[in-house]
């Protein structure tokens, strides 16, 4: 019941055009330096982000997850039966609600199987939650894929199904984009898409900035141990020299452009090599590296945005608080 395809690996990767590398070669050549957000999550990396998840500071997955607990039978009874395509899986977690969900809704509709697509950078994090959903799902089938966005997406657009679709774009990932990638994104997503498919989007809302910064620079350090572990990363994938004693982490809220800035600031000057890349890079003491942004949306901007790409808003979900948003579009 589980297959697992590498659209990473080697073989697959000389057939690609544009190698996912080329973008981390072109980020660090730019000013300021840029790292993307994928290469956080080495094994290492989503461990950690798991324990972040956890978080007392870390209020998303919390929130989302007491969302998707009330509206997720109401989410399948709109979709009817389809099949979960997951972007950025990580250890499936919040997605067992709605596989329980769907599960209910097959039993009524008398619907054998379940159809589960994760897709992650991380193989041994998509293996393991893999595993561990076949234990406890008996009805599941699971296509995994080890694969960036872009590609998953353009596989996706390349193999239509007559089974409907859910692409499923949960705990607030989409904040990880420019506005400018974010579009690109979303024109990705629909073209993956058939008229009358859906996509479920998580996402953070603006609020306090002290709430925000704390969730980015909890008290534990977690959130610094993920950040420079992103360094180790490099070091290990690329044949890199960071010392990961010579950087700080950094976490703010930049209010004009509602988004969470995370960098990596040089203690000192420092010449790094990423020998499997051959790029040599200087940084001057203070220089920050920016290893992510992530961005706090406003649910009417971003309804506009999906609906210029053919994503039509069928439904907004929303915590008490009106913390965290869930919204549910149709193509
Ligand atoms: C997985 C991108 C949603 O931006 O909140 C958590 C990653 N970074 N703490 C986020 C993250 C620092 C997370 N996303």
């Amino acid at each position: 019941r589980l297959q697992l395809d590498d659209l990473l690996g080697p073989a697959a990767l000389s057939h690609q055009p544009q190698s996912p590398q080329r973008e981390l070669y072109q980020g660090l050549t730019q000013t300021p330096k840029t790292i993307p957000a994928q290469y956080f999550y080495d094994e290492r990396g989503s461990q950690l982000f798991e324990q972040i998840c956890d978080l007392p500071e870390y209020y998303l997955t919390r929130t989302e997850t007491s969302i998707f607990r009330t509206c997720a039978d109401e989410l399948a009874q709109i979709t009817g039966p389809c099949e979960i395509i997951e972007l950025g899986s990580g250890s499936s977690t919040k997605t067992r609600l709605l596989l329980d969900a769907y599960q209910r809704l097959n039993q009524k509709h008398q619907i054998a199987d379940l159809k589960y697509s994760p897709i992650d950078v991380s193989p041994s994090i998509l293996k393991l939650s893999a595993k561990q959903l076949l234990q406890d799902y008996s009805d599941l089938q699971i296509q995994g894929r080890v694969s960036t966005y872009d590609l998953a997406l353009a596989q996706l657009a390349a193999t239509p199904t007559t089974t409907k679709r859910l692409i499923g774009f949960i705990g607030s990932s989409l904040g990880n984009f420019t506005p400018a990638g974010c579009d690109r994104l979303l024109a990705q997503v629909s073209a993956a898409l058939q008229p009358g498919d859906f996509f479920l989007l998580g996402i953070d809302l603006r609020k306090d900035p002290a709430i925000l910064e704390a969730a980015y620079d909890d008290a534990q350090g977690v959130t610094a141990a993920f950040n420079l572990n992103m360094l180790q990363h490099l070091n290990n994938r690329f044949e890199a020299n960071f010392d990961l004693t010579q950087f700080e982490h950094v976490a703010l809220y930049n209010q004009t452009t509602h988004q969470i800035e995370m960098h990596l600031r040089s203690r000192q000057p420092q010449t790094i090599r990423l020998k499997a890349i051959n790029l040599t890079i200087e940084l001057a003491a203070d220089e920050t590296i920016l290893s992510e942004i992530s961005r706090k949306f406003d649910p009417a901007e971003l309804q506009i945005q999906l609906q210029n790409q053919q994503l039509h808003v069928q439904r907004i979900w929303t915590d008490p608080q009106n913390w965290f948003g869930v919204m549910l579009a149709q193509k």
